[in-house]
Formats: C-alpha cells, structure tokens, sequence
C-alpha cells in the first residue's frame, strides 16, 4: 500500500476541507439543535461536487476512487456527521444501480442524482434490521408491473429523496432468494413519507418510515433479477462500510481536536490540565485509536480500489473506527468535565453522533459476525 497521496487526492481533502469550514462547521450546532440540514446545504455541496461522488465518470460524475471519497467523507465527518449521513445516503443508494443496473436505469438513476437531488437507500423494516432477509415488504407480479406493499423504517433522507432503491420479497417462501431491488421514484403513486424521527444524533439527517401502499413499479425499474436482491444489498454494504469508518474517523478527529485545544487552556490546581499524565494517557491513546481506524479505513479502500478482496476488511474498517468513535468522544467530554456535557461546546453533539456509527450500516455485532465468517469458512 502507498501512503502518498497522489495530487488529486490531496486536492480533493483540501476542497471537502474548505467547503466544510465554509458551509457547514459554522452551522453544524445550530443544525443539530434544530434536527434538520441547512436549506440551503444541499444546493452548496451539490455546486462544490459533493452530492454524486460515486457516479461513474461515464455517466457524468466524478467516478472517484474508494480511498478520495474517505478522505472526503473524513473531512464532513470532521465538520458535521449529520451532513456527512446525508451525502453518504446517496452512495449507498447509488452502489446497487453502479451493481446491478442496466444501460437506461443508471441513466436515469445518476441523472437525478447528478442535478443535485437525494437518494436513499430502503432495506431495513420494523422487522428487518439485522436479519435482512426478513423483509416483510412484498412484490406481487402485476402484468408488466410489480405492486409493492410494505413499510419500511428508519430510511436516511427518506424524506427528501427524489429517488429511491426498495427492497421487497417477490417470492416470499424464498426468504433471503426472494428479495428483490428495485429503483423507485418518489412520485409514484401510492408512495408516502410517514413519521420523521427525532434522533439522538446525526440530527441534520432526515430519517423516516415509508410507506407503500400498492405502488405500481414497471419491470423495467427491478435492478437484476428477482432473488438477487440479498446479494446486491450485501455487495453495498461491503461497499458503503468503509466509507462509515471514514465518518468515525473525522467525528474522532474533531473530538480529539476539541479536547486537545482545552487541555492546553484549562487550568487547574495551578497548571493547564494537559500537564497531568493521566490526561496524557488519555490524549495518547485517543491518539492510537483515530490513527489505528485511518489505517484501516484507508486499507479497506485501496483494497476496493485494487479489485482485491476488500469485505473483512471494510467490516473491520467500520467497527473498528466506529468503536474508536466512540471511545474518542466519550474521553474527549470527560477531558472536557462539565463544559463537555453541556450543549455550548461541541463535545457532546461528537459523543451522540459516534452512537450511531456503531448501529447503522450493520451493527458492530454484525460485523464482527462478517469478520468471523470470513476467517472461519
Ligand atoms: N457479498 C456477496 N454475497 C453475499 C455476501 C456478500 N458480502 N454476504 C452474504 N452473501 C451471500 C452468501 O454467499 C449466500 O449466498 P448463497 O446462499 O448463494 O451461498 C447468501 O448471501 C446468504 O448468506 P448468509 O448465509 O451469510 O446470510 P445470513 O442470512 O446468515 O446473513 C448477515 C448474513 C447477518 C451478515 C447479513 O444478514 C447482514 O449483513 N445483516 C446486516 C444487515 C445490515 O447491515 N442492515 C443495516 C441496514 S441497511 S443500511
């Protein structure tokens, strides 16, 4: 592995970079205590190149490498990890069409996504969450169409999407062989936005329930064929964890930021705090852990980005940068004591945000699961 960067990449951290001290560091507590994006936001990241960062060259994006886009996810992890949740929402919505779809539907997915617009990415169920393959929702054949009924939960910029990827059963006593992707656009009739959540983090995101109601999707629209869509859904996650570690690693970064900065100015008992070698000790291992889950981020990307097998290791990338997360930013609201809980300063709003890194994209417990099976079998 080289640890350069070529010209470019480091071109593309130092523009993610300025575009989030602009943009979005400036406004990333007002957005959180608020628990919605900058309406503007979006319109912004779009004009700086943010919003289609995995659209394939051939289709008019940028068709960035696994290793740029981690450097950049890095950077908006670092500003606002809500921001980042949000821009990284239509990568995972992008990779099933960059997967599995034809000539016309990634024309058309890409299209909507390169004007700027919001994808999301729609697998998980009141039901199915961990246990993917239990998808409720269905997918009944009607003539050249597919009627689609089900709910579906938890979907990041479920509410501001323009276009989205549902997974539904269209065999159901196939469990897992059943499942079955399929690209679906917002105005559709029968398709519903239910309740918003109001979450403990990553508050600039939108997440919502959808609802589907005899949605009448044509064939046309089905990404690969029917009972592919468990191994599309597995490819994406393969493909999005890394880019969650990256996340992890900038909200680590900025808590440990924040908690070096007011070592260095809090006195106490005469001398600023950073003096006292149990705060080392702290600083120091903080330190071990962001630099140990880059390593691993990046790793799992340049695999990815070599054709290499790259899925043990994009789960060690995503649990072990999202328990660094969360490590990190529980220490750095300890270092800084009561400033540290209060919602003043930003170290609390890092401790909330690294929660989720741990939950979302499979949780830690999934992915430890993916890690011993690939050792194993
Ligand atoms: N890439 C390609 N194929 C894969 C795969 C991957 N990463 N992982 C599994 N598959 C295939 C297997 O090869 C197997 O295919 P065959 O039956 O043809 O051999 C099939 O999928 C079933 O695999 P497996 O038996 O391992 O599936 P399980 O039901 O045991 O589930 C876990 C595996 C738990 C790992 C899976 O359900 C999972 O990742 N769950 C978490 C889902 C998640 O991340 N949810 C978050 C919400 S989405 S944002």
């Amino acid at each position: 592995m080289d640890f350069n960067f070529t010209p470019d990449q480091l071109a593309l951290k130092k523009m993610a970079q300025d575009v989030a001290a602009k943009e979005i560091t400036p406004y990333a507590l007002e957005m959180d205590h608020k628990g919605e994006i900058k309406p503007d936001l979006i319109k912004k990241l779009d004009e700086a190149g943010l919003i289609n960062l995995v659209v394939p060259e051939e289709y008019d994006g940028p068709g960035l490498d696994a290793l740029s886009i981690a450097l950049i996810y890095e950077e908006l992890g670092k500003a606002c990890a809500g921001v980042a949740t949000t821009i990284a929402a239509n990568a995972l919505a992008s990779y099933p069409v960059i997967l599995m779809g034809n000539e016309e539907q990634k024309k058309h997915f890409f299209e909507v996504i390169n004007s700027g617009k919001l994808a999301a990415f729609a697998l998980t169920e009141p039901g199915a969450g961990s246990d993917a393959g239990a998808v409720a929702t269905t997918a009944n054949k009607d003539g050249d169409h597919y009627l689609l009924n089900g709910t579906k939960c938890f979907i990041t910029n479920g509410g501001m999407a323009d276009i989205y990827v549902i997974f539904a059963n269209t065999r159901k006593s196939a469990g897992i062989r059943g499942l079955t992707a399929f690209m679906v656009d917002r105005n559709t009739p029968g398709f519903s936005v239910g309740k918003e959540e109001d979450k403990m983090g990553i508050r600039a995101s939108n997440t919502c329930e959808l609802i589907l109601d005899n949605v009448r999707v044509p064939e046309t629209n089905r990404l690969g064929r029917e009972g592919e869509g468990f191994k599309i859904a597995m490819k994406t996650l393969d493909a999005a964890r890394p880019l969650v570690g990256a996340v992890s690693v900038g909200i680590a970064q900025a808590a440990f930021e924040t908690a070096v900065k007011y070592s260095k100015e809090r006195v106490q008992f005469g001398k600023p705090i950073a003096s006292f070698q149990l705060v080392q000790a702290m600083i120091a291992d903080m330190a071990m852990s962001i630099e140990s889950a880059r390593l691993l981020v990046y790793r799992a990307c340049w695999l990815k980005d070599a054709g290499l097998p790259f899925a043990k290791e994009a789960a060690m990338a995503k649990c072990y940068a999202s328990d660094a997360a969360m490590q990190v930013t529980t220490n750095a609201v300890q270092i800084l004591g009561g400033y540290g809980y209060i919602k003043e300063y930003p170290a609390e709003k890092y401790m909330r945000d690294a929660k989720i890194m741990q939950i979302y994209e499979g949780t830690n417990q999934i992915q430890r699961l993916v890690i011993a099976n690939q050792i194993l079998y």
